[in-house]
């Protein structure tokens, strides 16, 4: 970690157990800039995506005047503040080419595959669902969700297509990667690509998270104890696996909080 560095009136705007959010915020900590976290559900969350010219999903970045509206621009934005050798895109053309290549596919193939998956055991289960979502938001947020409780859980169903050809498809995409990620590992690599921390790896880590459930995790995330049982095994045989092994390692080893 490098000395602190101030950018007055820095926001990101998150869903608090976000997994693209988390990616953000992991590079955010890692170089040291003060921001603050502000969380929020939908619609708020989209509102303010929206308000930052973005499509309404988050993170959002504010900063000075200026916005950055997806995780892979604020990954870039952290990067133009921090030393060459600290980049998570490294500068070197072919290995800066496997990194950038690496994290777009891990945003399509785990990004919203993970959430099909994590919130197919949550619907099951209303109560679960309510605490994990109504978690460090605004206290009003959190109320009008419990309100609409039972609408939400609908409408959540139908945004994340939550049926079950769906669901099935979205392990077959998260496996398909797995896989892959156990691959490269085989040769007892420490990070996917070059000798040190890449924008690849944080990706993965931070869009994986879900399935692992990290300890020292940041973000709103239930304990192992408190997630849904079809749910608590997989993060149970994921942790176990090579891939599973890497997230908790690179939580442990390279995600200061
Ligand atoms: N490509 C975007 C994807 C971000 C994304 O999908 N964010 C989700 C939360 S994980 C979101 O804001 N969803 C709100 C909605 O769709 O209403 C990025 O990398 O930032």
């Amino acid at each position: 970690m490098g000395a602190r560095k101030t950018d007055a009136g820095t926001t990101l705007v998150t869903i608090p157990f976000s997994h693209f959010c988390e990616k953000a915020r992991w590079a955010l900590d890692r170089a040291g800039i003060e921001y603050r976290e502000e969380r929020h559900l939908p619609p708020v969350s989209v509102r303010r995506a929206r308000e930052a010219g973005g499509e309404g999903t988050v993170p959002v970045l504010f900063f000075d005047t200026a916005t950055r509206t997806d995780s892979k621009s604020i990954l870039k934005w952290v990067d133009e503040r921090q030393l060459e050798t600290q980049r998570l895109f490294p500068s070197q053309p072919a290995l800066l080419a496997d990194v950038e290549a690496f994290a777009d596919r891990v945003d399509r193939d785990l990004g919203a595959p993970v959430r099909r998956v994590v919130f197919s055991a949550y619907v099951a289960e209303p109560k679960a669902l309510t605490r994990l979502l109504t978690r460090a938001v605004p206290w009003l947020e959190g109320f009008v969700f419990r309100l609409n409780a039972s609408r939400a859980r609908r409408v959540l169903a139908e945004r994340m297509k939550l049926d079950t050809a769906s669901v099935a498809e979205a392990h077959r995409s998260i496996e398909a990667l797995f896989a892959d990620v156990e691959q490269l590992l085989a040769d007892g690599r420490r990070y996917l690509f070059g000798k040190q921390l890449s924008a690849a790896d944080v990706g993965f880590a931070s869009l994986a998270a879900p399935l692992v459930l990290p300890p020292n995790h940041p973000g709103a995330m239930d304990q192992l104890e408190e997630v849904p049982a079809p749910l608590r095994t997989l993060v149970e045989s994921t942790r176990r696996r090579p891939a599973g092994e890497f997230v908790l390692r690179l939580y442990r080893d390279d995600r200061a909080g």
